[in-house]
C-alpha cells in the first residue's frame, strides 16, 4: 500500500470533495475547464493538461490553443472540444462559460499569450496558473494578486517570480512557498521533489512521487489535474491538496512507476492512473 498511516486521515478527509457521483448526474453537472495555451510550437502541453481534465472527472473540457493544434488535440482526445484560437479576440464567450481556468502550459510569452493570459485574468473564474503564465506575471503582471488562482511553479519559474536563483529556492524551499504566497495570494503549489502547497491552512509537503516524473509535460499535466478539480467545485486549498498531496498527481506516477519502472515515465501515463485514485469506491 502506497500510503503512509499519517496520510489516511487527510485522505478520508478530502476524498469527501469527491462523492461517489448521483445516479442521474449529467455532464453540465460535473464541471467545464477551459485549458488555455499551446502557442505555436508547444502545442503537447495544452494537450497534456486537458487530457488530464478530462481523466479526473471534468463533465467538459474545452482547450483554446494555437489553430494548428487543434487536429492534434481532435485525434489524441476527441472529448476535448478545442478551439482555434489566432488572438484572444477569439476567445469570445470562452472563459465565462468555464467554472475553472487552467492558463500557462506551452503559452509561450509572445503576444499571443500575454492577450490569453489577460483574458484570463479577466474572466473571473478561479484559476491555475502554471508555466509561461507564471513566466509572464513575473515580467509583466507582477503586482497582481489575487486570492481565487493556485500558481504551480517550478523552481525556476518561482525563481522567476520571486525575483532570485533557482538554487535559492531550492536552499529553503518552504521559505520560497510562503513567499510566493505572500506576494501573489491564493495557493502556492512549489514543484519539485517534496511538492510544498502553501495555503490559507499553512504548509504541506507531497511525500509521493519519484523521479520517473523528471520528463517533460508532468507540471502541465498536473495543471489540468487541479483544473478538474476546480471545476468539480471542490475549494480552491482542498484541490491543490487533493491533486498535489494526498491522492492523484504524484501518487498516480508511484502506481505506474511501481507497474513499469520510473524511466520512461510519460506525462501522459499517469490520467489513466490518476482516475482510479479518484473514484472512492474502487
Ligand atoms: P536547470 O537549468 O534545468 O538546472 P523553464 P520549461 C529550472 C512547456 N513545455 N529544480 C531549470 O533548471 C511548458 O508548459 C512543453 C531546480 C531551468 O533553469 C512551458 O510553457 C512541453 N531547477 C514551456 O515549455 C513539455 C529547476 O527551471 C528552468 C527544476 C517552458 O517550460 C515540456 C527550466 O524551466 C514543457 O512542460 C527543479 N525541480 N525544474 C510539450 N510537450 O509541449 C526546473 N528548474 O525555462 O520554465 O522551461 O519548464 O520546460
Ligand atoms: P514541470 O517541471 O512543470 O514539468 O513539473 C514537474 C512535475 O513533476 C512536478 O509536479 C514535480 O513535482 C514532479 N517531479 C519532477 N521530478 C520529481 C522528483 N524527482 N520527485 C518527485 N516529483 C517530481
Ligand atoms: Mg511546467
Amino acid at each position: 500500500d502506497l500510503v503512509p498511516a499519517a496520510w489516511r486521515l487527510e485522505e478520508a478527509l478530502i476524498r469527501a470533495w469527491l462523492p461517489p457521483r448521483r445516479r442521474t448526474a449529467h455532464k453540465g453537472d460535473c464541471g467545464h475547464v477551459l485549458i488555455l495555451g499551446g502557442a505555436p510550437g508547444f502545442g503537447g502541453a495544452a494537450l497534456l493538461a486537458a487530457e488530464a481534465s478530462a481523466r479526473l472527472g471534468a463533465g467538459k473540457v474545452s482547450l483554446a490553443t494555437a489553430p494548428e493544434h487543434v487536429t492534434a488535440s481532435l485525434v489524441r482526445s476527441p472529448e476535448v472540444m478545442a478551439h482555434g484560437v489566432r488572438g484572444a479576440g477569439d476567445l469570445g464567450e470562452l472563459p465565462r462559460q468555464a467554472d475553472a481556468l487552467v492558463v500557462g502550459p506551452g503559452l509561450g510569452q509572445g503576444s499571443w499569450g500575454q492577450g490569453v493570459l489577460q483574458a484570463a485574468l479577466a474572466s473571473g473564474r478561479p484559476l491555475v496558473v502554471d508555466a509561461d503564465g507564471l513566466n509572464l506575471l513575473a515580467a509583466r503582471f507582477s503586482g497582481h494578486t489575487r486570492d481565487d488562482w493556485i500558481l504551480t511553479p517550478h523552481p525556476g519559474e518561482a525563481a522567476r517570480l520571486l525575483g532570485g536563483t533557482a538554487a535559492e529556492v531550492e536552499a529553503d524551499r518552504p521559505a520560497a512557498a510562503l513567499a510566493l504566497r505572500e506576494r501573489f495570494g491564493g495557493v502556492v503549489v512549489l514543484k519539485g521533489a517534496g511538492t510544498l502547497v502553501a495555503g490559507p491552512a499553512g504548509l504541506a509537503v507531497c511525500p509521493f512521487g519519484n523521479p520517473g516524473m523528471a520528463s517533460g509535460g508532468m507540471g502541465d499535466a498536473l495543471s489540468g489535474m487541479l483544473g478538474a478539480l476546480l471545476a468539480q467545485g471542490v475549494p480552491l486549498e482542498a484541490a491543490a491538496r487533493l491533486g498535489v498531496l494526498v491522492l492523484v498527481h504524484a501518487r498516480a506516477a508511484d502506481l505506474a512507476a511501481a507497474k513499469a519502472g520510473e524511466r520512461g515515465l510519460l506525462a501522459g501515463d499517469l490520467a489513466s492512473y490518476a482516475r482510479i485514485l479518484v473514484n472512492p469506491t474502487m
